[in-house]
């Protein structure tokens, strides 16, 4: 088709409230339907462990395995040494970044005297990683979840992907699978893949949360074994369709800005793109999407362009303040700054999954190599998540160290706080200690 590859735009300064909620809103994710869908799939691979695995991976992958995981020490892969060097510096970046955040000191407080209470961290013991397959194979999403659960001192590390019909998985993936130390390698995708690191089979091992992006299956299986509490299993967080809010003012090169907007429409048909400009004339928007337009014609998956641009939105604001309280209200997962003061509009950002800021910081770089995270909220759920990091792969443990003078201090209070519940044996256990105190 020769159609041009064009955006849908709105001037928010004639947008009622109803309108501009409309602008706001996500695909809808049938989520109920798609749960219906992935409930006989995990229950089969729940009740049938790994025969059940291997037959939905020859059905759903066209892959016929023997057995589903593959175990260290793994073959040795060849890549070529540009992508092997590329791998090693986003490898460095990444784990660099992630390490800084570990919760490295035990926090400890007095809160009164002989009372101390502290608090530390411990690794999730059991992992899962959800890599896709798909219509591009990921190694950066593994780099993105291995890394922080690496970094994190997880002990059991299973990386889960889907095979290719040959059987095999492919050598970038398991060149990363070794970088980040995965003690197991799933071949299998989708929601069997979910259910077999939930439940555990004869050969996966069951893990205590999962992590990864996916299609619709994945994340419908994610929620469904979360809210099992026979599994005992935690997610990450919900998952849509990926997402960019870039705003734009007047110093922005059109051509970056239509890149940008293309490299997030590229990942799928249903991905979510929205340029919010800011006192932009007409004739420089025409300029943006006329570049859109062109760069498009150029990429090896304009077929995919051609169905998510037409789905994106320009929308025209009057002010830096009026784009950023826009942005605050989509809560975007990727928000991208092209403005002249880019980094004093970062401190009015209250809801965003990651923000890069200025002309030279695309979201290329994030999704890749920088160290930031890449799995990040989508759908709105940036206003009250934050994307994978290092604690994901932690949990926090408190703990309290009385002395007998803190708790001749302290054990009147709780004593007065159990009457008031009517609970006799907390009270108990307190006075009964008091009382030794006071004969000792
Ligand atoms: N933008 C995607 C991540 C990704 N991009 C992987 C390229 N490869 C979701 O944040
Ligand atoms: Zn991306």
């Amino acid at each position: 088709s020769n159609a041009r590859i064009s955006m849908r735009s709105y001037d928010l300064s004639q947008t009622n409230a109803s309108e501009r909620a409309q602008l706001l809103r996500r695909p809808v994710l049938k989520s109920d339907e798609m749960i219906a869908k992935v409930t006989p799939i995990v229950d089969e691979v729940r009740q049938r462990g790994d025969a059940a695995l291997l037959d939905f991976t020859a059905r759903f992958d066209k892959a016929q395995l023997s057995s589903p995981v593959i175990l260290p020490p793994y073959e040795t892969v060849e890549l070529p040494d540009d992508v092997r060097q590329a791998i090693e510096v986003a490898y460095a970046n990444i784990h660099k970044f992630h390490a800084a955040q570990a919760a490295q000191e035990e926090l400890k407080v007095e809160t009164m005297p002989g009372v101390v209470c502290s608090r530390f961290a411990r690794p999730i013991a059991r992992v899962g990683l959800y890599v896709p397959g798909g219509t591009a194979i990921l190694p950066s999403t593994a780099l993105m979840l291995g890394i922080p659960a690496q970094v994190a001192g997880c002990k059991e590390i299973v990386l889960a992907t889907p095979p290719r019909p040959d059987g095999s998985i492919s050598p970038e993936v398991m060149y990363v699978a070794q970088l980040v130390g995965a003690s197991a390698i799933l071949k299998a995708g989708g929601a069997q893949a979910v259910a077999a690191m939930a439940y555990g089979t004869e050969t996966v091992p069951k893990v205590d949360k999962i992590f990864g992006p996916g299609n619709q299956w994945v994340t419908a299986a994610k929620m469904l074994v979360q809210n099992d509490t026979d599994a005992l299993v935690a997610i990450d967080m919900p998952a849509g369709p990926s997402e960019v809010l870039v705003v734009a003012d007047e110093t922005c090169s059109p051509a970056f800005v239509a890149a940008d907007l293309l490299s997030q429409a590229e990942h799928g048909v249903d991905s979510q793109v929205v340029l919010v400009t800011v006192s932009l004339p007409d004739a420089r928007i025409a300029d943006i999407e006329a570049e859109v337009d062109k760069q498009a014609r150029a990429l090896t998956r304009v077929d995919i362009v051609r169905q998510s641009i037409p789905k994106s939105i320009i929308v025209k604001t009057s002010s830096v303040q009026e784009a950023i309280a826009f942005s605050n209200d989509y809560a975007p997962e990727h928000l991208i700054l092209h403005l002249a003061n880019a980094p004093a509009a970062v401190a009015a950002v209250e809801n965003a999954g990651s923000v890069f800021v200025g002309p030279y910081s695309p979201e290329s770089c994030g999704d890749y190599a920088s160290g930031t995270n890449h799995t990040l909220p989508t759908n709105g759920y940036a206003r009250q998540f934050s994307g994978v990091n290092t604690l994901s792969f932690q949990k926090h443990i408190t703990s309290q160290e009385v002395t007998a003078d803190g708790l001749k201090g302290l054990g009147p209070v709780v004593a007065t706080l159990a009457d008031c519940e009517g609970l006799d044996a907390h009270a108990n256990a307190v006075r009964i200690r008091l009382r030794a105190l006071a004969q000792a």
